[in-house]
């Protein structure tokens, strides 16, 4: 979406006016899936490695999902590129080589396409065409999804890849029409870039997007205004190139290291010292000293290294006041340290933001940081940006304002299950399914880190495989037995959804206003989607329940 497209935020594609009237069938496939980033991906190999045929369906022009679409400067993953990375094939893992320690948003879109080709996916997937609608045929026990290109696909079972965050939120600015200049939206960049050499450009919205964006903006743009309406706490990535020697040693032992991340909470390992300790009852001195260890370290983990961070408000403080300190040293002028610094939310109760220079782009005369929180903006005019303040002119203003995440691309379609009941109706106070992976009254239909499932807490390709690898087993299982139908028991769903809300309500998670909550998006119920138990422990639950026979599943031939 940039200025010129509008109507690409939100779900929307070509739209259905280019849809012939009366859909063409086509050939029936075992597996529909719907979505061709990581998880899409994998799931069209490992099912097509079953012997089933497969089609994907995808609405973006080429694969890659969200490192395809996020294109905007500074674009770069805050998982370890070793770690974020496919571990299904030893082979992939050691002929790949990562650049840099955190891969930029480029090398991800090329290794993805490099999976593309060296697995031969692409002649089974479909570009440029959105599923608009999925309706379940109980008369045949199979789905049957309807494109905007006017064609529809059936098959038994349906796996939806539509990832957590694939839905920009468009900006809810009143004006933006009359604006004069260009606007872009950071999950939609031009794909022929935008050069902002010289330029006066604003940037709403200071979450990972806005942060990224801000630390690569600076410097190029003639000046960069930062609209910041809620200070985030931004952690160091501490990012690098590859050391050779380290990468020789990695690869040498990846089998090991992967099966160790299989064992962990968030799908990678983290450095040995953390988790060990408590923040309250160690010793302020070697508080002070483990904090300033994993500050040079880097990464997410920062809010692990210590075991009640997420748990206690007085010992997550202790971390916020850490990175507080370190804000008010990087940042010489003191008005603008302290508008950084964040007080209304614990640390890693919103997703922690990982940068590689953001605080110090506030020491440049061409960055200005401008307060929106208490001078909220109020519309954009054709000059550029008025807060009830002042008015600011501006040649480019980039929105970083997030996505409907998690449901959003799920709710974008019109899915209905049995008896006509659409996910929509059933979702309405906040979505429920079972172990985040089926929901009940849509038989033989699983979603890829789905709500109530760890996802994004977690290391994303990590828990895509274990999600496709699950559903995988399932969807081989049951065409062995000739299994028509696959449900989740309303029971058992409730009780996973109840044991969801529960693990989360014993943390400080669900209490910042975030996308994991829905709170971002105006109207949406606000639920803590995703599953606090860890990705080893969740691993085990759906170990167990494909053990027993797939309980909480009744399974129909
Ligand atoms: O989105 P966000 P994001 N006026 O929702 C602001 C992943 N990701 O795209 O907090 C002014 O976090 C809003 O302000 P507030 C990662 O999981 C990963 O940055 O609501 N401001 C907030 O600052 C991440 O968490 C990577 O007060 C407005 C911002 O917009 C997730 O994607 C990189 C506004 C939205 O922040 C989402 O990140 C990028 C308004 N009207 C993304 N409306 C990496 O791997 C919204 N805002 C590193």
């Amino acid at each position: 979406m940039d200025s010129q497209d509008v109507q690409g935020v939100g779900g929307q594609g070509r739209g259905e006016q280019d849809a012939a009237p009366g859909p063409t069938p086509r050939e029936p496939v075992d597996v529909l899936v719907v979505g061709a980033g990581f998880a899409g991906l994998y799931a069209l190999h490992r099912l097509r490695g079953s012997g089933l045929t497969v089609r994907v369906l995808d609405a973006p022009e080429s694969p890659g999902g969200t490192w395809a679409a996020n294109r905007y400067p500074g674009a770069r993953c805050d998982v370890q590129s070793f770690d974020y990375s496919f571990s299904f094939d030893e082979a992939l893992q050691q002929e790949w080589s990562w650049s840099e320690r955190y891969a930029a948003q480029g090398e991800i879109l090329d290794y993805l396409r490099h999976v593309v080709d060296r697995f031969d996916l692409a002649r089974d997937i479909e570009s440029s065409t959105r599923v608009l609608s999925a309706v379940f045929d109980q008369a045949t026990d199979e789905w049957e999804l309807t494109t905007d290109r006017g064609e529809t696909h059936r098959s038994r079972f349906v796996v939806m890849a539509t990832g957590c965050l694939s839905v920009p939120r468009p900006p809810d600015i009143p004006g933006l029409g009359r604006f004069r200049g260009r606007w872009v939206h950071t999950a939609d960049w031009p794909r022929e870039g935008l050069d902002l050499t010289g330029l006066r450009v604003g940037l709403i919205g200071t979450g990972s997007s806005g942060v990224q964006f801000a630390t690569a903006a600076a410097g190029v743009a003639g000046e960069l205004l930062v609209f910041q309406r809620s200070p985030n706490y931004v952690l160091p990535a501490q990012n690098r190139p590859m050391d050779p020697e380290f990468e020789r040693e990695l690869k040498a032992r990846y089998a090991e290291h992967r099966a160790l991340a299989k064992q962990t909470t968030r799908g990678y390992p983290v450095p040995a010292y953390a988790g060990q300790k408590a923040a309250l009852t160690t010793p302020a001195e070697e508080r002070q000293e483990i904090f300033e260890a994993i500050w040079e370290h880097g990464g997410p983990v920062f809010t692990s290294v210590f075991t009640d961070l997420t748990v206690d408000e007085a010992a997550n403080e202790t971390a916020a006041e850490f990175v507080r300190q370190k804000i008010r040293q990087i940042v010489t002028d003191p008005v603008t340290a302290e508008l950084l610094c964040p007080y209304d939310h614990p640390l890693g109760t919103r997703r922690p933001v990982l940068d590689t220079g953001y605080y110090p782009i506030f020491n440049r005369d061409d960055v200005t940081l401008v307060d929106v929180r208490t001078a909220p903006i109020t519309e954009i005019t054709p000059a550029g940006v008025r807060t009830t303040e002042a008015e600011y002119e501006l040649d480019v203003i980039v929105f970083a304002t997030g996505y409907d995440a998690m449901t959003g691309a799920l709710l974008a379609m019109d899915i209905r299950g049995l008896d006509g009941v659409s996910l929509r109706e059933e979702w309405a106070d906040g979505p429920a399914a079972y172990l985040g992976v089926a929901m009940a009254g849509f038989p033989n239909l699983f979603t890829v880190t789905g709500p109530g499932s760890p996802s994004v807490l977690t290391n994303m390709v990590a828990s895509i495989e274990q999600h496709v690898e699950w559903i995988s087993d399932l969807v081989e299982h049951a065409h062995a037995t000739g299994t028509r139908r696959i449900e989740a028991e309303p029971a058992d769903q409730n009780r996973w959804v109840q044991h969801v809300l529960d693990r989360a309500e014993a943390t400080l998670l669900p209490k910042a206003n975030s996308w994991w909550t829905g709170a971002n998006v105006p109207g949406k119920p606000r639920v803590f989607m995703p599953y606090v138990g860890g990705y080893a422990p969740y691993g085990q639950v759906l170990a167990e329940v494909s053990r027993d026979g797939y309980t909480g599943f009744s399974l129909t031939r």
